[in-house]
């Protein structure tokens, strides 16, 4: 009843219920790489190989340590507002070699974690898959393989049946997309290779997977818990009306994010996304039932990342006859002036973006219930900002944060079915290449002191947030 008191500062209120929270991943927070069992995943593997493709050189091993202090991560939760979190399930941790034997020792783990954020009254989001195929899995072609697509839904199936008890929202993959763009078409994570046609199978194997998944989830009946997938969307803008411009602008949006919203919600792929790579003879190959699986098996929830726009302009050099087909042949990126930028990642920071997505949500998904599952601002160097009691002061994320709830705020008056918030993250984790250069936590972790947590001005902050249901 306090809060009363604090009812006329509210200018921004959000509904009863709104989940306010944090997102994380296994791969990137657990550490703990080679302990109780768990078996290399991609990621542990190239940095083997490859150390120095990695900020600084580091690597995957230790990363914030969430193994051995999710208790007090839990806490740390509670203190900053947390009613819900999302993280993952390492597939490397439960099923070592991809199928067969479970491993106890990770049951126990999740089981203690999941406890742990239960009788801590926060919710537990549970995803399966943070782009961290097992090695094992990479062998037999990663997701080029049917027979890693059946792996990972029997993978799926024992994560619903050991923690479908509790676990109430869970998620198929975050962001699929990425691991056919980063390993598949533009080079940046292993196996580094580039080929469309490879990227598009791998692209519709994972759709497949994320749907037989949600099949296998159903019949379960696992009560009212609900089944989801995240998805990162950068809206397309064009750089001008023209009739070009804005050609490319629907071309890239078929691309980068039709080609996963639509299965996943309608059950079927973008007509017009469909004919460019039939065109270009870079369709995969679709097996019979595929099709059924996923028009049978749409989400109940969707969990939009927003951390950018993407802005687009018509091709303005032809690309030379006999070049392998890639999507910019259709479109070229466009910088536009004056653009915000946060240079420590290089991302455009444009808020109303968030309330585009919305509104595009109500009017042509159905309504359908979704939250900003991440949302976030990475910054290098943050030490600097340290005051003299000893914490981050941290009010660039703070203003972040608040600008962008301003349009979730707008867009949920206007009826967009948002469920709730989460940022990327709760504390500094692991950011794949990038190690640990941009911080994004509303708590630092303090490598070189034991993983020390600290929270950030942004993370008490936070909760009065959370505890006032707005600012
Ligand atoms: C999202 C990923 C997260 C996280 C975030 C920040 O796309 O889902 O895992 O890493 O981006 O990006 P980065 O780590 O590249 O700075």
């Amino acid at each position: 009843m306090e809060k009363v008191s604090c009812e006329n500062q509210v200018n921004y209120r959000f509904p009863n219920g709104f989940w306010w929270g944090s997102a994380a991943s296994g791969p990137q927070t657990e550490g703990a790489a080679d302990l109780d069992g768990r078996k290399p995943s991609i990621w542990d593997y190239w940095y083997s190989i490859e150390p120095n493709c990695f900020h600084h050189g580091v690597g995957p091993e230790n990363t914030s340590n969430f193994y051995h202090q999710f208790k007090e991560d839990i806490q740390l939760m509670k203190e900053t507002g947390h009613n819900s979190f999302r993280t993952s399930i390492q597939w490397s941790r439960l099923i070592p070699n991809g199928v067969g034997e479970v491993n106890q020792q990770a049951v126990d783990f999740y089981n203690r974690v999941i406890d742990e954020l239960i009788a801590t009254d926060i919710e537990p989001f549970m995803n399966l898959y943070d782009f961290d195929m097992p090695m094992c899995m990479q062998e037999k072609g990663g997701w080029e393989s049917r027979e890693v697509v059946d792996a990972y839904v029997n993978y799926a199936a024992t994560c619903f049946q050991l923690f479908g008890d509790r676990v109430k929202y869970w998620f198929t993959f975050n962001e699929p997309i990425v691991p056919v763009e980063a390993s598949y078409l533009y080079d940046l994570h292993y196996p580094h290779i580039v080929d469309f046609k490879r990227g598009a199978a791998v692209a519709h194997n994972t759709i497949l997977a994320h749907a037989k998944a949600v099949e296998a989830f159903k019949k379960l009946h696992l009560g009212d818990a609900k089944i989801g997938i995240i998805l990162n969307l950068t809206p397309s803008y064009p750089r001008s009306q023209d009739p070009e411009d804005v050609k490319a602008a629907h071309i890239a949006d078929q691309f980068f994010n039709r080609s996963f919203l639509d299965p996943v919600t309608k059950g079927e792929y973008p007509k017009d996304l469909i004919e460019i790579l039939k065109d270009k003879e870079v369709l995969p190959t679709v097996e019979p039932g595929d099709l059924e699986v996923i028009r049978n098996n749409p989400i109940d929830l969707l969990g939009v990342n927003y951390y950018q726009p993407r802005r687009v302009k018509a091709k303005e050099e032809p690309v030379p006859a006999g070049t392998p087909f890639m999507p910019e042949h259709l479109f070229d990126p466009y910088i536009m002036p004056g653009r915000k930028i946060n240079p420590h990642r290089g991302w455009e920071i444009c808020e109303e973006v968030i309330y585009d997505i919305m509104i595009d949500i109500r009017d042509h998904y159905g309504n359908l219930p979704f939250f900003i599952s991440e949302n976030g601002m990475g910054v290098e160097g943050e030490a600097k900002f340290r005051n003299p009691e000893g914490f981050i002061e941290d009010d660039y994320r703070i203003e972040f944060i608040q600008e962008h709830l301003k349009w979730v705020h707008k867009g949920l008056q206007e009826g967009a079915n948002c469920l709730g918030y989460h940022l990327w993250t709760f504390m500094d984790n692991w950011s794949w290449t990038n190690a640990y250069k941009n911080r994004y936590g509303l708590v630092e972790v303090d490598r070189e002191n034991n993983f020390k947590r600290t929270i950030k001005k942004s993370g008490r902050w936070y909760k009065q947030v959370a505890e006032h249901n707005g600012f």
